[in-house]
């Protein structure tokens, strides 16, 4: 799963984007950094995959990963023409970085900074990217259904009719519900707007307490939206630290914890992710899927071999699994459940797949 940083120039992309994945790529107060959009693959901490793994220390241990992209700014009023527009419609969920930090070393584009302002207007940008988008398909089916009868066409172009309506008004694709099969023809257009959003504020160094108050940059959060505050500056020194100085530095500085936890359980929240655990021969480890996937499915993740061979899932859920302290010992317990294929994974399990090669 793909979260894709972007936002307008110097609001911090590079510096969370090192962050979350340690990633070391130098931030620059002058020039524009890198051109092309950068991916890493960041391990998803998890202290049930650690507890999982002390019943088989000899055994090695993956965590679950995210990828982010690093994208590069976006002039203000430019995201409908930026290159990197079809980097935006290929993500997963949309990470926006937003400017909270004066400096006046680094200028802002519009003279002032406003983290509500900023986030507003890449709102609308988001929403007139897919007006476009939908303008375009719908002239081309006009032209398509003239003369022509197609009950297909005809329905497409009521809910393109509708959606323009809707993105008219403001409002984001998120916003609509739909029936399955809408949902289905819509997924091919990659709308913006109905992609998960997460605007992350970079605040300055003097508003630290802003981080635990966020309600005046965004007063009423909306269904796929959320909203997170961090400071990129004193973050990206603390890193510097050893281990063992970090909490005395963050208390120092009055902040709770490292925001990396926070991010990815904003971004688990936002692309209705989960995780589930394998304990294979030589590894124990955990997997991201998203919710609502059965059982077959999530066995693809691991191998295709597995999704196409399957038989049956063997389930426990993580805690009950320490209880008994081992999966052999859950299962002469009668603790270990048999699901089929369409059993739906849920957050938590420990599954062992049997399949037919
Ligand atoms: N004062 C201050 N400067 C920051 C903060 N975060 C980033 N910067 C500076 O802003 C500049 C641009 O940062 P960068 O992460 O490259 O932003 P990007 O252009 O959005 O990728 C660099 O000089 C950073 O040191 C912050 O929280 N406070
Ligand atoms: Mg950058």
């Amino acid at each position: 799963m793909n979260f894709t940083l972007f936002g307008y120039p110097k609001t911090g992309k590079t510096t969370l984007f090192n962050l979350l994945t340690g990633a070391k790529i130098e931030v620059k107060a002058y020039e524009e950094g890198k051109k092309e959009p950068v991916l890493r693959t960041c391990p998803v901490p998890d202290p049930r995959l650690e507890k999982i793994w002390a019943l088989y220390p000899d055994k090695k241990k993956i965590p679950a990963t995210i990828d982010f992209t690093d994208l590069g700014g976006i002039s203000f009023g430019e995201v409908k023409n930026s290159a990197y527009l079809s980097h935006l419609r290929e993500a997963d969920g949309l990470t926006h970085v937003v400017r909270g930090f004066s400096d006046v070393q680094i200028p802002h584009p519009k003279g002032k900074i406003s983290p509500e302002d900023d986030i507003r207007s890449m709102e609308e940008e988001l929403i007139l990217a897919d007006l476009i988008l939908v303008e375009t398909r719908l002239d081309k089916l006009e032209k398509e259904l003239t003369g022509k009868k197609s009950p297909e066409g005809e329905k497409e172009r009521e809910l393109l009719r509708s959606l323009r309506s809707d993105l008219d008004e403001g409002k984001g694709i998120r916003e609509a519900s739909f029936s399955p099969q809408e949902e289905k023809s819509l997924r091919s257009f990659e709308f913006l707007s109905q992609k998960p959003l997460l605007h992350v504020v970079n605040v300055d160094e003097q508003d630290t307490s802003l981080i635990e108050n966020l309600s005046q940059f965004y007063p009423a959060p909306k269904e796929g939206i959320q909203l997170l505050a961090f400071c990129g500056k004193i973050e990206a020194e603390i890193m510097e630290l050893e281990d063992e100085e970090r909490e005395t530095f963050l208390a120092e500085y009055g902040l709770k914890e490292l925001s990396i936890l926070k991010f990815l359980k904003a971004s688990y929240d936002l692309l209705k992710a989960l995780t589930f655990f394998t304990i294979g021969k030589g590894e124990v480890k955990a997997w991201t899927i998203r919710e609502n996937t059965p059982a077959s499915q999530a066995a693809g993740a691991i191998h295709t071999d597995i999704e196409k061979g399957f038989i049956k899932a063997e389930v426990i859920p993580w805690e009950e699994l320490l209880q008994h302290g081992s999966f052999q010992t859950a299962k002469e317990k009668g603790a270990v459940r048999l699901e089929g294929k369409d059993y739906l994974v849920q957050d938590g399990d420990v599954i062992y797949f049997r399949f037919a090669t």
